[in-house]
């Protein structure tokens, strides 16, 4: 019996199946998903059909899952292509719909994106209570209704919690908003930091493990580890085997030259 963390998968039903033969999976293990389940690879549905009729699977939801949800719940007259397949999937929707941002597991903590430097043990374990209530119908509208690296950082607002667990990248060090993009232009910003580069505040020791960047692959250090190898856009699918911190690296075969 072992346990698993696995980064994004993003529709990417192959991918998955041949990770599942690469570990050696039998039922008896547990698998941690950090998120974006679905969506851009070619088969969203057969991935959460998977993980929906295993017993030892949990799994936290990333930006790409927040956003099908949103559209699919909130009546949005655009769907994209993953969207218009769940339409009808009203068990796959309502199992997306109770998964959470963050999950605990003794000394580790399971996100999509990341936590923010400034949440404390007891800011995690509040979360944790009150996360339960974020993902609603009403709720998703208004978590939308604005980008997120516009929001204030208010540490007990849903909605910047929300952001800071699915989309979070960087950080502005000075008052610990949200900075947009994925790559940092410290010419022009020199306050604009990754998340996991603030260390001088109250941080947590647990130790986080997240997906979402996949530029970053497997960095490590002595309180991260990022899971995202990018496999749906011709990278690797990435997991670590937490018995004895063992890396499985799957190369997508379309891997890009
Ligand atoms: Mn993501």
């Amino acid at each position: 019996m072992s346990t698993y963390v696995i980064g994004d998968i993003h529709g990417c039903f192959n991918g998955l199946n041949k990770l599942l033969e690469a570990i050696c999976y039998n039922a008896d293990d547990t698998l941690f998903f950090l998120g974006d389940l679905i969506n851009k690879g070619p088969d969203s549905i057969g991935v959460l059909t998977w993980i929906m009729q295993q017993k030892n699977c949990h799994a936290v939801l990333g930006n790409h899952d927040l956003y099908i949800l949103h559209s699919i719940i909130n009546n949005s007259n655009s769907l994209n292509t993953t969207a218009q397949t769940f339409i009808k999937k009203h068990d796959a929707i309502d199992w997306l719909l109770q998964l959470p941002l963050l999950i605990e597991q003794g000394d580790y903590l399971f996100c999509h994106a990341g936590i923010h430097p400034k949440w404390s043990d007891s800011d995690i374990k509040n979360i944790l209570k009150l996360q339960n209530d974020f993902i609603s119908t009403t709720n998703l509208k208004q978590f939308y209704s604005q980008p997120s690296w516009q929001r204030a950082p208010e540490y007990d607002n849903p909605f910047f919690i929300m952001a800071v667990l699915t989309e979070m990248r960087f950080l502005n060090r000075i008052d610990f908003s949200l900075e947009q993009g994925s790559t940092d232009n410290m010419a022009n910003n020199p306050n604009k930091v990754a998340w996991f580069d603030i260390t001088e505040t109250n941080y947590t020791q647990k130790h986080i493990f997240f997906g979402h960047w996949a530029r970053l692959s497997t960095i490590e250090n002595n309180h991260t580890t990022c899971l995202d190898g990018g496999y749906v856009y011709g990278g690797k699918l990435l997991c670590y085997r937490l018995n004895d911190g063992k890396l499985y690296s799957l190369t997508n075969p379309k891997q890009k030259t």
